[in-house]
């Protein structure tokens, strides 16, 4: 509910209409996919006092098209691209103010601008108070483009602007942003300049001292910067957290950082392996995958107590379809924890992205199919066929009940009891019920992958 202030803004988080709030209101998606909002808690603590912001997320609420909001602010990635036009579509024709942020609009401006009466093209922090100012004098700009911030001094999102009880957490975080490597397929790296920021120590330490025991560190690669890892795994200890984040390989090569990790209370990891073929890692310039034994490094995250989430995309120029049954057998014979299987997606402003246009390769450009469940470029050494179904294959194969099963009583033995019970058993299930989800659209749909 908006409070007597001056101005009134909603802030909406669009969804595809599979996971859209039902007609029940029971939320569609796995409750484990249901987390952080960070990037609207930035927005909102961006805001000038004077504007009481009130923030929406299409997951757990429907839009209220009669919404008494001054200012429509829509965040979207490219999958909700579409829904975020519909909505901003229909605010406009009723006279309202629509802006735009998030990664799409950052990337597609032009794209964006014809919905939206401005758009912010990066961070909300150094954008947002220039935007508000200019539409208090009624001179909003359609394009606002934004310097990378200062972490330094950086807001505490305010975590009352969301019902709490919907999502599994909202004790997220950062301490830091962005990235310095260039992998080809990546739109974090560019989003961030190809810079790393990092957050002072203290004001990290300050802000989990606020939080609950659980954390997720919401970081591109919270080890990149190695001594930056080491000051603040230390200064975490007395704090007696739990936490997972998403970091590189490299920390399993790195003896005292992995110690120091699980002294912190590190209980997972999610980790980009990307693909075993070391050709595929070169021409994505993922260099820091490629001297690394995964299986060995595997073993040294289990051994620090530290679950492993790995991250494969299949889909690139040497995926043959063998390369399906190839990785599953690493996935078990490794002990993979959970995993997140996904077909190439050339996300606007990659560039990959820009070597699959140039190529002619992207045959479908309906934005809501780039959710990483849709094939939409054409691969070099198998059919799009051939891609989609062995996704499925690999997914349907690894999250198997008795596969789940085996997993839980296995990592039982070198994972924390909560960490199973919390993390590897809702995210084996979570994962499954997602998979399970777009089968039954697509046959219902029946979605065929199109292009050969
Ligand atoms: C956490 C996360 C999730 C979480 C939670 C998202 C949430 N609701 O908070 C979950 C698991 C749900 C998720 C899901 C998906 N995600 Co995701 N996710 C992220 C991640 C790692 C962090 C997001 C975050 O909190 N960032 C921190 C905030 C502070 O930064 P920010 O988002 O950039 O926001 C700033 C600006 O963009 C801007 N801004 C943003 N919105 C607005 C709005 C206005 C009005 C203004 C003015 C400014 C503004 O200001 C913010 C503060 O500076 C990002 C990667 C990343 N580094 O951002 C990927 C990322 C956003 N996700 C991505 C994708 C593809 C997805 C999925 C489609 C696929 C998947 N990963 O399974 C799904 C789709 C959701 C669904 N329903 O299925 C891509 C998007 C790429 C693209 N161009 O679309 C990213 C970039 C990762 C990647 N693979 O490259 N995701």
């Amino acid at each position: 509910m908006h409070r007597g202030t001056q101005i009134k803004f909603t802030l909406i988080n669009p969804t595809s209409p599979l996971w859209r709030i039902g007609v029940h209101q029971r939320p569609a998606n796995s409750g484990v996919f249901r987390f952080s909002m960070l990037a609207s808690l930035y927005v909102a603590a961006s805001m000038p006092l004077y504007v009481e912001t009130k923030i929406v997320d299409e997951d757990v609420e429907p839009v209220d098209f009669d919404d008494d909001a001054d200012i429509i602010g829509i965040s979207f990635m490219t999958y909700n691209a579409p829904r975020a036009y519909e909505i901003a579509d229909r605010f406009r024709a009723k006279g309202k103010t629509v802006i735009f942020g998030g990664y799409h609009p950052t990337f597609m401006p032009d794209e964006a601008i014809q919905h939206a009466d401005a758009v912010c093209i990066g961070e909300a922090e150094s954008s947002v108070p220039r935007m508000m100012e200019d539409y208090m004098n009624g001179r909003l700009k359609p394009f606002y483009r934004s310097q990378l911030v200062d972490l330094a001094g950086l807001p505490v999102p305010d975590r009352n602007l969301l019902r709490q009880r919907a999502y599994i957490t909202t004790n997220t975080l950062q301490a830091t942003r962005g990235c310095f490597n260039r992998c080809g397929f990546c739109s974090v790296a560019r989003f961030n300049h190809y810079r790393l920021r990092i957050r002072p120590v203290g004001e990290v330490v300050e802000e989990l001292k606020g939080l609950g025991r659980e954390v997720l560190f919401m970081d591109d690669n919270i080890a990149l910067d190695k001594e930056y890892a080491r000051e603040l795994f230390k200064a975490m200890i007395p704090l007696k957290k739990q936490w997972h984040s998403q970091c590189g390989i490299g920390i399993a090569e790195d003896e005292e950082l992995l110690r120091l990790a699980a002294q912190s209370g590190c209980r997972g990891l999610f980790i980009g392996f990307e693909s075993l073929s070391r050709q595929s890692l070169e021409n994505w310039k993922k260099f820091g995958n490629k001297r690394v034994d995964y299986l060995e490094a595997v073993k040294k995250l289990h051994g620090a107590g530290i679950g492993v989430f790995a991250g494969f995309i299949f889909g690139s120029d040497n995926d043959g379809p063998d390369v399906f049954a190839d990785t599953l057998d690493f996935l078990l014979e490794a002990n993979i924890e959970v995993l997140q299987a996904t077909r190439l997606t050339p996300f606007p402003g990659t560039p990959l992205y820009e070597q699959l246009d140039r190529e002619g390769r992207i045959f479908d450009r309906d934005w809501s199919h780039y959710d990483f469940f849709h094939v939409v470029h054409q691969p070099l050494n198998m059919s799009v066929r051939e891609l989609h179904n062995g996704t499925v294959w690999v997914q349907q194969q690894f999250y198997r009940t008795d596969r789940i099963i085996r997993r839980v009583g296995r990592a039982s033995g070198y994972l924390h009891p909560g960490t199973v019970v919390r993390a590897l058993l809702p995210l084996n299930l979570g994962y499954r019920h997602k998979l399970a989800a777009y089968e039954s659209l697509q046959k219902k749909l029946s979605v065929q992958p199109k292009a050969g």
